[in-house]
Parts: C-alpha cells; structure tokens; sequence
C-alpha cells in the first residue's frame, strides 16, 4: 500500500507540474488597480445636470475635486472615486466576458466617506429624487442602460449602503462568486449618488479570479454534459476517460488536470490556469 501511495503521489506531481500555473484569460478586468493613471478599459457616465461631479482618478488622501480626506489609494498609487462641488448621479462600468468552464470570482476594495453623515437609499440612481445619498456595486447585462436599476437589468447586486450604515468605511475586500453568469458577458458597475451633501464613494484593486472547472463524475460527461466545461474536452469519451483515470488522460485540448475531489462531496474539481493558448 505505501509502494502503491508513493506511485500516486508521483503521478500527482506530475500532473501538477504539467497544469498551467498563473493568470488565465477567462475573465479579464482591464486596469482594474487604476495603476495607468486613467480610466483606460472603464467607461464613465454622469447623470446629465449633475454639478461638477464625477468619478475620478486619484492618488494621495485629499479628495481630487472637493479636498476632503480621503484614504490612500489600497493598492499601488492610484484609485478611483467619485467627488463633486454639488449634488449628481455617476456610474463607473466596465464589460468583462466570462469564459464559460470556469468559476469566476470578482473582488475588489471598495471604501467611502459619506460627509452628510447618513445615506438615503432609494431604488434609483436618479439623483433628482431627494434625498438619494448611496453607494452600489450591481452586475448588469451588458445591453441595459448605466443607470438602471430595473429587475430585468440587475443580474446581481454585490454591494449597497443602507440607511442606518456608519458614514465612513475604511478599504475593504468585497468578494462576490460570478460563476452563474459564466459564458456570457456582464457589466460590472460601480455608481454614487448624492443629492444630500459630499459623498467620496472609492474603488481600487477590481479584479476577477478564474478557475478552470473540470469534471469529478462520469455522469457530468454524459448527455452533453462535457460541453459545460468549455473547450476542454472534444467529445464525451475524452471527458469520460479523463474522469476515469483520476485525470492522468489529460482532456484532449486542455493542459494537465487534475480531478482529486472526485468521490468527495464536491461536484466539480479544479485546477489553476487555463489550457495553453
Ligand atoms: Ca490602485
């Protein structure tokens, strides 16, 4: 048995070895840190009739346009805020397509200072609706309007101010599992209102972490089941030989693999990486 354990444990390494290790492409946040000192890869729209106001890129801890205190950018130099000299309504978006085989994980530090001291949450991001002093972070189709917050718009909502919350939040990591949407493009969006008083609603560091899925059963290779992951597998044999042999068949246009989960109570396993492209 330990014989038998030493030859597994080697064909794992091997396997290991030959999995694509780093970033993969399946899902791409361009300019995600801010660190180009602009917003190249990001799209920026105010509200018509907002007053000076906008998102901004910005290094230091004084507010770009209004000069109140701000935190230093979490990561690198630069970040993004929003900051105005009177009340408006501003969305920061950007379009990520997520590669379908693969979970999916957006995260970002998100951060803000509320001068009115409280927030006034409507469901708009109309900020002739008074009061309307809020910070949201939504998952839209990519085809919906910058400013919609409708049903049919709104995939998902990641993050929200609500009545009641403390005015100022220090950087922190907010993560949110993608993975439903995967094999579609979404627009991620980031939008502040104020109509209150000044309002810094800040972002850095938006990134999104994806995973290959592969196959743990036979049964997720069958009726068509080995099309969910991907360009991996080229038929359901392949997928079916792959999971059969612990992942030493590597799938026929994937890199290495491997399926130890396979047995447990985990309906897919993963590794790292993406096939060589
Ligand atoms: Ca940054």
């Amino acid at each position: 048995m330990r014989r038998c354990g030493a030859v597994r444990t080697a064909i794992l390494a091997v396997v290991l070895t030959l999995a694509v290790p780093g970033v993969s492409g399946a899902a791409t946040v361009a300019n995600g840190g801010f660190e180009t000192g602009t917003f190249s890869g990001w799209t920026v729209v105010n509200q018509p009739g907002s007053f000076d106001g906008s998102w901004f890129v910005y290094s230091g801890t004084t507010s770009p346009l209004s000069g109140f205190p701000i935190a230093a950018p979490p990561g690198g130099t630069f970040a993004a805020t929003t900051d105005q000299f009177g009340p408006g309504s501003h969305v920061l978006y950007q379009d990520v397509a997520l590669e379908a085989g693969f979970s999916h994980v957006l995260s970002f530090d998100l951060y803000y200072r509320n001068n009115a001291g409280a927030f006034a949450t409507p469901s708009t991001l109309d900020f002739n609706v008074f009061p309307n002093q809020q910070y949201r972070v939504d998952v839209l189709r990519p085809t919906a309007d910058p400013f919609s917050v409708a049903a049919a718009d709104v995939l998902a909502t990641v993050f929200r101010t609500e009545q009641g919350d403390p005015p100022v939040l220090a950087p922190t990591r907010v993560t949110f599992d993608l993975s439903a949407f995967a094999g579609t493009t979404v627009r991620i969006r980031f939008a502040g209102v104020e109509n209150v008083f000044f309002f810094q609603a800040s972002v850095d560091n938006v990134d999104i972490e994806s995973v290959r899925l592969l196959p743990t059963s036979k049964d997720q290779c069958k009726k068509g089941g080995w099309k969910t992951f991907g360009s991996v597998f080229k038929n359901q044999g392949d997928c079916v030989s792959f999971v059969a042999t612990g992942g030493r068949n590597r799938p026929a246009h994937g890199g290495g693999g491997s399926s130890a989960s396979a047995g447990g109570e985990a309906a897919v396993g993963h590794w790292k990486g993406g096939p060589p492209r």
